[in-house]
């Protein structure tokens, strides 16, 4: 008990200490950025002061260094002030906060250096993110891995308008459904959010919800001094009334301070008596102390709310805050915007004892002596465990994938009979793969995959079809052994999920290899969850089918148009579109091995690609079977198809026309070409399997050369380098002609690009290829348009 005393003494030291860095940090980046940014700022210093106590608690007390911690955007601050107090922070990182190479406005994985162990930025991802990393460490232990580290806790902070955020919601309950364990979500109730002041009694409803779904909920309501005063003659009056209290008033009284809350209080229960001395036995000061002392401000009441939990049931902490606490704004609605201005940062430096120049001293003002501080901080838990980036080793993966070709299919099917082949054999590569999809596994072909690897779950759970006879072509067995992970339809926990997946190799130093199936359009659904996997560095192959107006029948709400355009320009993910099943072996070969490098490969110089450093891969596939072409596949072509384009018909010295084509479409463009092959001379074909690879290669040789490096030529350079100026290139795809269209700058060639621009509609694909001009009537009018001569026989023929 006597080390508990001392511990409160040094933690309530590191609370001041910690409100301290935090409030400077940001005064001095607002400081030096006062006309840029000055607004945002201010949305850090009264949302870090908010979560000083609670941050104090966790990292100095409570979390082990197996935890892991998604810490609210704005509390970045705090952050970065305790990692500092542990060693792990540098001053000069401190000092340019939000500037160049500075530490980051919000915390971030990959470009903070103090071991960030979730980014957060776009409210709720990083919540539901800890939730799914449960999920996945389950997973790995389930599996037989990692059990010779401790478990960990998935643990969020986050502010009570995040919880706004209908992802959150969707997360719950996939978590539910998935038994989710070891996950808190400490909400910091401040009752505030950007603009206003949160509804009344919310907090009730939260209750009532996480309650629903399994979670303990425990309330942070009272600090220690309220309690004491509740325990006092009177004091029953008085917690009534501060339960009672308006969130707005209460919040205007904090910012108001001990005289109003005085009248206050004696204007509405001063003639109850006892109560009366209870508030008038309390200097303005003491009173606005008591009045202040919510729970989340109170070190002993959090450190007993999180000391309390012995079980690993799922916990939502409501932690009773005042924005902006121990700063002179706290409480006022406008805080968010509002920023210390020199004067008030003055007076805040007296009461806080800092000498001017001593800012960043990291025992300045604190009353213990400094041995005893430091005694502390080394021995804190969450610190004594090393390094907590952990790393896993790469999975073999060979060059060739097997499979064996019909004279006509999809890229789906081909998808579906790949993963059947690895699902087959009792390698390393098929015991790491992990797939999941949105109620889509069998519609996107993972069927014949799930069949033989199973349906993962904590606990088992047959399949009644199989045990009551009943044929089916499914066996949905569910087990700890399986490899499928079946979510429900929000294809935010699909991305959700792949980013806790592929972040398992850092986060449990195992080593998943993610593959996640949607349908192609529903990406963006989920668009924010993928562009926040991919700024984490999440690893995982995602593979959307059907894709375009190629899935025809299905009509204009399930028929994809941006998406290979969201692939061109979603930074960490490489986009493939390959049309034959050959090409899709090879790129899924690659994709298993780049979505485990990390930058330790030499960079290419070959095509001026980031290859080294690896990232996530999208595959957008197709329904649509297509007569496979027979051939070898050479080591040259194969590493052209990764690198994103072959010519299938290399153009000819007078080549007047160039048809470049993605995806679905090779038939229409293979079949424009035999057509105008007598009236064109030397028409080539340019099959691109990466319009993303191609064009990032095409600015890096850009940038390489703009650096000096005169003889950097990217692989479409070195593709287009022979073809004739006046060559016309028509190119054509089954989504946004832009994909394609900027080909024509590469070497100065005239492009016609065509693709789909509009919603489509129902119909064959036939119908809805001419109807869209993707058809090879379209390719061959465009050839004449962009390629004049003699007028190209076959027009209207195709
Ligand atoms: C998806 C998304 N939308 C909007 C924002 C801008 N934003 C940042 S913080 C915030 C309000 C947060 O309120 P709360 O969660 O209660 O935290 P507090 O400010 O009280 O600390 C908003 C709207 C964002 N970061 N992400
Ligand atoms: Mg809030």
């Amino acid at each position: 008990m006597a080390s508990r005393v001392d511990d409160l003494s040094i933690l309530s030291e590191l609370e001041r200490k910690v409100l301290w860095l935090a409030t400077w940090t940001i005064h001095n980046a607002n400081h030096l950025r006062e006309n840029s940014d000055g607004l945002k700022v201010g949305g850090h210093q009264a949302s870090s002061a908010s979560l000083a106590t609670i941050m104090t608690a966790l990292y100095f007390h409570t979390l082990r260094p197996q935890d892991r911690v998604a810490v609210k955007p704005h509390a970045a601050p705090n952050f970065h002030a305790i990692q500092y107090l542990l060693g792990r922070q540098s001053r000069e990182k401190l000092e340019k906060f939000r500037g160049y190479r500075g530490a980051q406005s919000y915390p971030s994985r990959t470009k903070d250096t103090d071991d960030v162990d979730f980014s957060t930025g776009s409210v709720g991802l990083g919540v539901a993110q800890t939730l799914f990393s449960s999920l996945a460490q389950d997973y790995v232990r389930a599996h037989g891995w990692g059990l010779d580290r401790p478990e960990g806790r998935m643990i969020a902070l986050l502010g009570d308008a995040e919880l706004d955020e209908g992802n959150i919601f969707e997360s719950i309950l996939e978590g539910w459904k998935q038994g989710v364990r070891n996950c808190w979500w400490i909400v910091d109730y401040n009752r505030q959010s950007l603009d206003a002041v949160v509804r009344e009694g919310l907090w009730e409803r939260y209750e009532n919800l996480f309650r629903n779904f399994g979670w303990d909920v425990v309330v942070i309501k009272y600090g220690s001094l309220q309690q004491a005063a509740f325990a006092e003659p009177g004091g029953e009056v008085l917690r009534r009334w501060i339960d009672n209290c308006p969130n707005q008033l209460y919040s205007a009284l904090v910012f108001q301070g001990g005289a109003a809350w005085r009248k206050r209080l004696l204007d509405e229960i001063g003639d109850q008596g006892a109560v009366t001395k209870l508030i008038e036995s309390r200097s303005d000061e003491e009173l606005a102390r008591l009045m202040n002392n919510l729970g989340g401000h109170d070190l002993p009441a959090v450190l007993e709310a999180f000391d309390g939990i012995t079980h690993d049931r799922p916990v939502c902490f409501i932690a009773y805050t005042i924005k902006g606490y121990g700063l002179p704004f706290a409480g006022h609605k406008d805080n968010h915007a509002g920023l210390m201005t020199a004067a008030q940062m003055e007076t805040f430096r007296a009461v806080m004892d800092i000498r001017p120049g001593h800012e960043w001293d990291r025992f300045e003002g604190l009353r213990q002596p400094e041995q005893a501080l430091q005694t502390f901080l080394d021995n804190v838990p969450f610190a004594r465990g090393g390094e907590r980036a952990l790393k896993a080793p790469r999975i073999d993966v060979p060059d060739e994938l097997a499979i064996t070709l019909q004279s006509e299919m999809a890229t789906q099917q081909g998808f579906g009979m790949l993963l059947n082949e690895i699902a087959r054999e009792k390698t390393e590569l098929a015991a790491r793969i992990v797939t999941a999809s949105p109620d889509v596994t069998v519609s996107t072909n993972l069927g014949p995959w799930v069949n033989r690897r199973g349906l993962f779950a904590r606990e088992s759970m047959a399949d009644t079809f199989k045990s009551e006879r009943i044929p089916s072509t499914f066996n949905w067995e569910f087990s700890p052994k399986g490899q499928h992970i079946e979510l429900g339809i929000a294809e935010m926990n699909l991305f959700c999920t792949l980013s806790a997946l592929g972040l398992s190799h850092a986060i449990t130093g195992e080593r998943l290899l993610p593959i996640g199936t949607l349908y192609d359009p529903f990406i963006a659904r989920g668009l924010d969850a993928l562009n926040y996997a991919c700024y984490q560095d999440a690893r995982f192959i995602l593979v959307a089918t059907p894709s375009g107006i190629t899935l025809a029948p299905e009509g204009g709400a399930h028929q994809s148009i941006a998406e290979p355009l969201i692939g061109m320009a979603q930074d960490g993910i490489a986009a493939f579109e390959p049309a034959f099943v050959d090409e899709l072996a090879v790129i899924l070969a690659f994709a298993l091995d780049y979505i485990q490098r990390d930058g330790g490969d030499e960079p290419s110089e070959r095509n001026w690609l980031r290859e080294e450093t690896g990232g996530s891969v999208y595959l957008r596939l197709s329904t649509r079977p297509i007569e496979q072409i027979k051939r070898d596949m050479t080591p040259a072509l194969r590493q052209a198809i990764v690198d994103g384009a072959y010519w299938l018909r290399e153009p000819g010295p007078n080549c007047q026309v160039v048809v470049a084509y993605s995806g679905a479409v090779a038939p229409e463009a293979i079949q424009a070409v035999g057509l105008m092959a007598e009236d064109r001379r030397d028409v080539g074909l340019l099959a691109v399997t990466s319009a993303d690879r191609l064009n990032a290669g095409w600015t890096a040789a850009w940038r390489a050369r703009e650096r000096g490096l005169v003889h950097a030529r990217s692989h479409i350079e070195r593709l287009l380098a022979g073809l004739p100026r006046h060559c016309g290139i028509v190119s054509v795809v089954d989504a946004h002609p832009a994909t394609l269209g900027w080909l024509g700058a590469v070497n100065g060639h005239r492009v016609r690009p065509l693709g789909v621009e509009h919603f489509g509609q129902t119909g064959s694909i036939p119908q809805l290829y001419r109807h869209y001009g993707i058809d090879a009537n379209a390719i061959i009018a465009a050839a004449q348009a962009i390629a004049p001569g003699r007028p190209i026989r076959y027009l209207g023929a195709a």
